[in-house]
């Protein structure tokens, strides 16, 4: 019964490095999830095995994983191994999204696993390999931050979306840092910055390109660096050599006497940053935007001098451990690749099986869902955290293919919208019940320590992977334990990129965490990168030459303004937590669209107003924000909401063609007013399983 479950523990700041003790609202808010009522504590599985339609009902943990391993040999017996799929998250602890990408392709069989941080983190990783040789979101520690006396920081919003981070970032402005920020809203990061550029969003890499114009116009460029430790300057030389201000200015709406300014501050500092996040990098051209921004540090010489470089934000909690072990269609643990034969003959000793038998590449996320149910596509899929009905683009069109699955399990903490879609529900143990480890964007490795059990009835994901792999005669390969799955992810990652050999749950513990790569137990770890070299075959960086495309939907008459989606400071993510929590709903307990108060005017539409968002793809209703810190031609859209409120019921779809990255930040809509200040606000409250076992009598 819930009422003797252990009360949840006082989150107490620790004093620790990364976030000196600092905590954001979403991180004060936890611990109210950890005993809140909707919380999962049994399997659920539909009253009717046929008919999807059929409500949910409890079940027992024998019968819910026998529902699991006799749909999952359906399939492999009616369409092939492939036809079963895995759907990852980044907010997996390292074992369990080690232990994940290992059952796709030891205990299932199949290529098809990809993860949640296609959506996030792809295409600035996929710029770090091609130009560094590795991609670890920052080369540097995050304390750097507050040395750095000038920082560019493109498309990331740290004050509402990282707020523990903020103070690096408050102390270098607080020391007299010059920070610019761009951004189509003045966020409340550009707040306090020195300079705010305001791009019309999907032309962050034409501004780059200016910038780097102007730059080499104006003799900036570090000539002995660029000539000493990189390849590839002449190629973008004269790339950009096109990229005049005034055409930059006719782009992206920024004008000379700013671009100028960005350049001077950033190249006159004796240390300097140029850092990206989702405003820059979620877009069809978000990897060669994220290689722009590269060039751009390349050319002043920054990466790998003292407090100076490019970085990435990373977003989830494990977002850059989860993009490390093999929850990536391409991709086998330590960041190895799965078309590499050395890679595969490593991997395969480590798990004891044959090389042949490793499946080869799959598809990235958003490809694997735009086939769900379709001949050659996937047709049973394991879904583990994430919440892909709210949080995937064109998410109408992602809802038609999960109803088109043969069968779809979900493992999640609470009903989400996607789990509210399955045939079977897990429920599982959350980040205080369980040990594992985690990988900042500094590349740190820590520990995350249990600090009470699970409720009863609940099991987590590494031992409900551990059964599964059992039941389909794979068990001697797996094992339910933290830190033996740990030990066994070191082997594997040993001699990759990201090389775990020598970090132990014992050293993470005793030095408050460890830097990879460290290959070896006696290594010290790896704190700053690219001192020396980079991890390239001839250890210099490579600039590529990129050009601006336009975003693949441009405003037209039919759909006028561009709309940009994203976060703020009270939601996290798909808001399948957040929106449960009590003190979040009070501080923001409507979805609001931000609009500029001329294209309000223009469409009718008054303070509080409801209004229609309308694409290509669906609808979705707001409340109307009215504000002057967003461009008049943009409006802004969070998307923490589900039904009537989801923001990616809008977005679209088309891909970033290396990163496989969706172009969230940027498509054309149309605007019109919906309601009154006194209409009933559209946020659909979360899915609810109202019978439970354990709360049937209170
Ligand atoms: N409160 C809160 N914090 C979070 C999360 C959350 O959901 N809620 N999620 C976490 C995760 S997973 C991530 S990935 C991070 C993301 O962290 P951020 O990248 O900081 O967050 P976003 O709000 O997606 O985007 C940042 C900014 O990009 C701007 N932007 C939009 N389009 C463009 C464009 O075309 N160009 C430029 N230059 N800027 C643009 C937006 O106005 C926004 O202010 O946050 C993490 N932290
Ligand atoms: N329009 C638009 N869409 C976006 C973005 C955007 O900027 N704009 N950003 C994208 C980005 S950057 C991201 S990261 C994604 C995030 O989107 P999602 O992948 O949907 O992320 P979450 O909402 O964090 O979903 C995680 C789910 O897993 C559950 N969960 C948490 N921990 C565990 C666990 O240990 N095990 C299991 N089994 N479940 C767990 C949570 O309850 C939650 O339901 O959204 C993307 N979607
Ligand atoms: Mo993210």
């Amino acid at each position: 019964m819930r009422a003797a479950a252990p009360r949840p523990p006082i989150i107490e700041p620790a004093d620790f490095p990364t976030n000196r003790g600092g905590l954001c609202a979403k991180g004060w808010s936890a611990p109210e999830l950890l005993d809140h009522p909707d919380r999962l504590t049994s399997p659920l599985v539909r009253l009717d095995p046929a008919d999807r339609s059929s409500p949910l009902r409890p079940a027992g943990w024998a019968e819910a994983l026998d529902r699991i391993v006799t749909a999952i040999r359906a399939s492999q017996a009616a369409y092939g191994l492939p036809s079963v799929g895995c759907f990852g998250g980044g907010g997996l602890t390292n074992e369990k999204a080690y232990q994940l990408g290992k059952f796709a392709r030891v205990a299932l069989r199949t290529p098809h696993i990809d993860y949640n941080g296609r959506f996030c983190m792809s295409s600035a990783a996929t710029a770090g390999n091609r130009a560094f040789g590795i991609d670890r979101g920052l080369p540097f520690p995050l304390s750097d931050i507050a040395q750095a006396r000038a920082i560019l920081l493109v498309g990331s919003n740290p004050a509402d979306t990282m707020p523990p981070a903020m103070q690096h970032f408050d102390a270098g402005r607080a020391a007299g840092a010059a920070h610019i920020v761009v951004d189509p809203r003045y966020s409340a990061t550009a707040r306090g910055s020195t300079l705010h550029l305001q791009p019309t969003p999907g032309t962050d890499l034409a501004l780059a390109n200016g910038l780097l114009h102007i730059a080499i116009r104006d003799g900036y460029v570090d000539e002995p660096y660029v000539a000493g430790r990189t390849t590839g300057f002449e190629a973008v030389r004269a790339a950009v050599a096109a990229w005049w201000p005034a055409r930059v200015e006719r782009v992206t709406g920024v004008s000379e006497a700013q671009l100028r300014r960005t350049v001077q501050l950033l190249a006159t500092a004796p240390s300097a940053m140029v850092l990206t996040a989702r405003g820059a990098e979620q877009h069809s051209s978000g990897t060669d935007t994220a290689q722009a921004y590269i060039n751009l540090a390349l050319a002043l010489g920054l990466p790998g001098k003292p407090h100076s470089g490019y970085g990435t934000i990373t977003g989830q909690g494990n977002g850059q451990g989860g993009r490390e072990h093999g929850q990536k269609a391409d991709q086998l643990p330590g960041y190895r690749r799965i078309d590499d034969p050395a890679a595969r003959a490593h991997v395969a000793a480590v798990w004891g099986i044959d090389p042949a038998e490793l499946p080869g590449p799959g598809v990235s996320a958003v490809e694997m869902l735009d086939r769900l149910g379709i001949p050659g596509g996937v047709r049973a899929m394991l879904v583990f955290a994430s919440n892909i009905v709210v949080s995937a683009p064109d998410r109408n069109r992602v809802r038609e293919r999960l109803l088109a699955l043969d069968f779809l399990a979900v493992s999640d903490i609470f009903l989400s919208e996607t789990a509210a879609l399955a045939d079977v529900v897990l429920p599982t143990a959350q980040w205080a019940e369980e040990e594992g480890t985690m990988t900042n964007l500094e590349g740190r490795v820590l520990r995350r320590k249990r600090v009470l059990p699970p409720p009863p009835g609940v099991l987590d994901d590494l031992t409900v992977l551990a059964t599964l792999a059992d039941r389909l005669g794979f068990g001697k390969y797996f094992s339910p334990d933290p830190e033996t799955v740990f030990d066994e992810l070191r082997r594997a990652s040993a001699g990759g990129i990201a090389d775990y050999a020598g970090i132990s749950y014992e050293r993470i513990e005793a030095e408050d965490g460890v830097f990879w790569p460290c290959p070896a137990a006696g290594h010290p770890g790896t704190p700053r990168l690219f001192t020396e070299r980079f991890p390239t075959p001839d250890g210099r960086a490579r600039f590529l030459r990129v050009d601006h495309r336009d975003p693949a939907e441009v405003p037209d008459r039919e759909y006028p303004y561009v709309l940009t989606t994203g976060r703020i400071m009270q939601q996290y993510q798909s808001g399948n937590q957040t929106r449960r929590a009590k003190s979040l709903k009070v501080t923001a307990a409507d979805p609001k669209v931000e609009l500029h108060p001329d294209l309000a005017r223009r469409h009718g539409i008054g303070v509080a107003d409801l209004v229609e968002l309308r694409t290509r793809r669906g609808r979705a209703v707001f409340r109307a924000c009215l504000t002057d810190t967003i461009r008049p031609d943009t409006v802004f859209a969070p998307f923490h909401w589900g039904g009537l409120a989801s923001a990616n019921a809008l977005t679209d779809p088309t891909l970033d063609r290396h990163s496989k990255m969706p172009a969230f930040k940027v498509c054309a809509v149309a605007v019109s007013r919906a309601g009154g200040p006194d209409d009933v606000a559209p946020a659909t409250p979360p899915p609810v399983h109202a019978v439970t076992p354990d709360r049937k009598d209170g």
